[in-house]
C-alpha cells in the first residue's frame, strides 16, 4: 500500500506525557471523555512468517489464521502456533491484493483491497466455496455474531450480512468527537471492535453502537522490539481465542506473534 502516514494522528490518540489541557469555559462534552490508554503485558511469543504481509488474523476453533496480502503473493492460511509455519494454505488469484479475514460459522470469508470480491473458505480445510461481491476497498474484516464488519481506509466501518454481504449499516469511528480514518485490521472482542490504525503503534477499542473510541491499546515498547526497518512492517493483526480468553497480535512482516494481556 502507498497511501500517506498520518503522523499527526499518533499525537492525537497518544497524548501520554501531557496532561489534560485545561477544561475550557463550556462545559466538556462527558461522553467525548479522553479515552484511557493502556500498555499491555506480553505474555507469550511465538515466531511469525517474516514474509508474511499480514492483513487478517483470526483465531477460530482451535487454531490461528492469517490472510496475506500483496498481488502475486496473497493467501489465506492456517498457522501453527507454535512454530508460525502455514500448515494449510489456500492461494489468492495473483491479480488480487488479500486483505482482511473473518469467520462465519463453519466459513471463513477474506477480502480483497480493490477488487470488490469476497472469498468463502471450508475453515477446516481452506477449500473455495465460491465468491461474493461488495462495493468499496476491503481492508479489515471481523463478525459480531450477525453481521461481517469492514473497515476500508476510512473512519468508517460496515456492516454486511454474512451471506448475501448486503450493507445492513455504516458505523463512525470517532476518537473525542473526531473521526479516526485509516482503520484497518479488525477483531471483535467482547461486544467490542479492537482496530489497528494503519502506521500507528496502536490498537483502538470501539464501541460498536456509537463508534466512539473507548481505549487506546499501547503497541509502542511492541514496536520498538520489533524493530522493523521497512516502513510498512507496520502493527497490523489481532486475533482472539476467545475460549481461552487469548489476545494476540503482529504485524506485517514481523517476526513475532505477540500474546499480550491487558490490565484491568
Ligand atoms: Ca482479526
Amino acid at each position: 500500500m502507498t497511501r500517506r502516514p498520518v503522523p499527526a494522528l499518533l499525537a492525537l490518540l497518544l497524548p501520554l506525557a501531557a496532561p489534560a489541557p485545561a477544561a475550557p469555559q463550556a462545559a466538556p462534552v462527558a461522553t467525548d471523555a479522553r479515552p484511557p490508554v493502556v500498555v499491555p503485558t506480553v505474555v507469550a511469543r511465538f515466531p511469525h512468517d517474516r514474509d508474511a504481509f499480514t492483513e487478517g488474523l483470526i483465531w477460530h476453533g482451535a487454531a490461528l489464521y492469517e490472510s496475506v496480502g500483496l498481488e502475486g503473493r496473497s493467501d489465506v492460511r492456517r498457522v501453527e502456533l507454535a512454530t508460525g509455519k502455514a500448515v494449510t494454505r489456500a492461494v489468492i488469484p495473483p491479480a488480487q491484493f488479500g486483505e482482511g479475514l473473518a469467520a462465519w460459522k463453519d466459513q471463513l470469508v477474506s477480502l480483497t483491497w480493490h477488487d470488490g470480491i469476497a472469498h468463502r473458505w471450508a475453515a477446516a480445510t481452506l477449500r473455495p466455496l465460491g465468491t461474493a461481491r461488495y462495493s468499496g476497498e476491503g481492508w479489515g474484516l471481523t463478525s459480531d455474531r450477525t453481521a461481517l464488519i469492514r473497515s476500508d481506509g476510512s473512519a468508517n466501518l460496515t456492516f454486511h450480512d454474512p451471506v448475501t454481504l448486503a450493507v445492513k449499516r455504516t458505523l463512525k469511528v470517532t476518537y473525542m468527537g473526531q473521526p479516526v480514518d485509516q482503520l484497518n485490521e479488525l477483531e471483535w472482542v467482547d461486544g467490542t471492535i479492537l482496530a489497528n490504525v494503519w502506521h500507528q503503534p496502536m490498537i483502538v477499542r470501539i464501541d460498536p453502537a456509537s463508534g466512539r473510541i473507548t481505549q487506546v491499546i499501547d503497541l509502542r515498547a511492541i514496536v520498538a522490539e520489533v524493530g522493523a526497518r521497512d516502513p510498512e512492517a507496520v502493527a497490523n493483526g489481532i486475533a482472539w481465542d476467545a475460549a481461552k480468553r487469548r489476545l494476540f497480535v503482529t504485524g506485517k512482516r514481523w517476526p513475532t506473534l505477540f500474546e499480550i494481556r491487558l490490565a484491568r
